[in-house]
């Protein structure tokens, strides 16, 4: 009796398995279904922002790019939201949501702006 309840238990541990692993499946098909989601990329150079300004939809990402001798960030002049410190040649994503912020700079240096379009 006791080694057909631990069958029991094994079938349902697999069961489990099972269900975790298609969920990623529906969460794809899921947002498939909604616009497009763009990554768009700004790269950090010169002590600029280029683009500066960057046409953006909730959901899209933005990759910021630190091409510059020093490190820079790119944070939301309210600070909701921010990028790590990026040493030269790092990169972090952003993904945007309809109440992100749409103007942002530099923490390093705050003459360095720039803005999203939030369509
Ligand atoms: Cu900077």
């Amino acid at each position: 009796m006791r080694g057909r309840i631990v069958t029991g238990a094994r079938v349902t541990k697999a069961i489990v398995v099972v269900v975790s692993s298609f969920a990623p499946v529906l969460w794809g098909a899921e947002a498939s279904q909604k616009a497009v989601r763009i990554t768009h990329y700004v790269e950090i150079r010169g002590f600029e922002f280029k683009p500066s300004n960057l046409s953006v939809s909730p959901g899209d990402s933005i990759v910021f790019m630190n091409l510059d001798i020093v490190p820079h960030t790119a944070t939301a002049i309210d600070n909701t939201w921010t990028t790590d410190t990026l040493e030269t040649g790092e990169t972090q994503l952003i993904t945007i949501t309809s109440d992100s912020t749409p103007v942002y700079y530099c923490i390093f240096h705050p003459s360095m702006n720039g803005s999203l379009d939030l369509q």
